[in-house]
């Protein structure tokens, strides 16, 4: 094997601000949806790695749920997951939204941070949103994070659109270590099916359902098996609500917001899996269940 066909693999965290598009920018890099998105904010809970190739590297991508100010225990818990993704990554990457206003003491809390936590890490800045950001801002943006924090590369993209986001995957394949490959070359993320089932099904929740109620909702795949007819999939899971008040807004009248999300979450699992899938889902009251232990995801893939 010659120097140059050598295989390459490595890790790069994403993160930044809750909303700044750390899934849409993951889920770009990889070429497949594995991390759920929404307007909303707070919408990613826990690590989630994809996996992208390009030539000879293979790169383990870490979305992160965005940073906020922290209310409950399982906000806390979120914004650790961020923070431990730092802990074995080769580069980290602070997306940041340039179409937002920018404000550098909020930046720079982070910042200090990031420095503190990436020992060997190289760091990037990502500049996302770019297609609804004026092009001066963006160069303004750029000098002031430069100036705070010694970045090797800054980027210039738009995860919705795809503008820029080749450059970036062909930085981090060219940045990655010789080394061999841990996942298998089909591999899109190490997220279990149960598990991304389960995001798919919160996905429509934060699109369907108002405010703060998304929030207060959790999702648990309590079956997922072949179907009967052995040409796809059948899957049942619970939305678990932590308010007996929520009931009636998730089922809708004559239960019909419930089915329209059993009916968005259905087609996108039969797109993503290439096959039928039955999907059932039920709602159940436990209160205060987002305090309780148990309701951290705390899968490490
Ligand atoms: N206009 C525009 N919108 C984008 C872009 N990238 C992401 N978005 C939108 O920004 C919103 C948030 O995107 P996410 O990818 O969920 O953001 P996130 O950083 O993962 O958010 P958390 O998981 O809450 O931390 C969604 O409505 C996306 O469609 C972009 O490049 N341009
Ligand atoms: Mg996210």
């Amino acid at each position: 094997m010659s120097g140059s066909d050598k295989k390459k693999f490595g890790a790069v965290a994403l993160i930044g601000a809750t909303n700044a598009g750390k899934s849409t920018l993951t889920n770009a890099l990889v070429g497949e949806k594995i991390a759920i998105i929404s307007h909303k904010v707070q919408t990613t809970r826990f690590q989630i790695r994809g996996i992208a190739i390009q030539d000879n590297s293979q790169i383990v991508l870490v979305d992160t749920p965005g940073f906020f100010k922290p209310r409950r225990k399982f906000d806390r818990a979120m914004i650790a997951a961020a923070w431990q993704s730092l802990e074995d990554v080769d580069i980290c990457a602070y997306v940041i939204d340039a179409s937002k206003p920018f404000s550098m003491p909020k930046h720079q809390e982070y910042l200090d941070k990031i420095i503190k936590e990436t020992n060997e890490a190289e760091r990037i800045l990502i500049l996302n949103k770019v297609d609804c950001a004026p092009r001066k801002n963006l160069l303004a943006i750029a000098a002031k994070m430069n100036e705070a924090c010694s970045f090797a590369r800054t980027f210039m993209v738009s995860a919705l659109t795809g503008s820029g986001v080749a450059d970036v995957k062909t930085y981090l394949a060219d940045s990655m270590s010789e080394g061999d490959w841990v996942y298998g070359g089909e591999d899109l993320t190490t997220l279990p099916d149960r598990l991304l089932a389960a995001e798919i099904t919160r996905e429509q929740i934060y699109a369907r359902l108002h405010k703060e109620l998304p929030y207060h909702i959790a999702i648990e795949t309590e079956n997922y098996e072949p179907s009967e007819d052995g040409k796809g999939i059948s899957i049942s899971q619970v939305i678990i609500i932590e308010d007996r008040k929520h009931k009636p807004i998730v089922l809708g009248k004559q239960g019909q917001t419930l089915k329209i999300i059993g009916t968005e979450a259905r087609q996108e699992l039969s797109r993503l899996y290439d096959c039928p899938v039955h999907l059932k889902l039920f709602v159940q009251h436990r209160q205060n269940w987002l305090e309780k232990d148990e309701a951290f995801l705390s899968f490490e893939g």
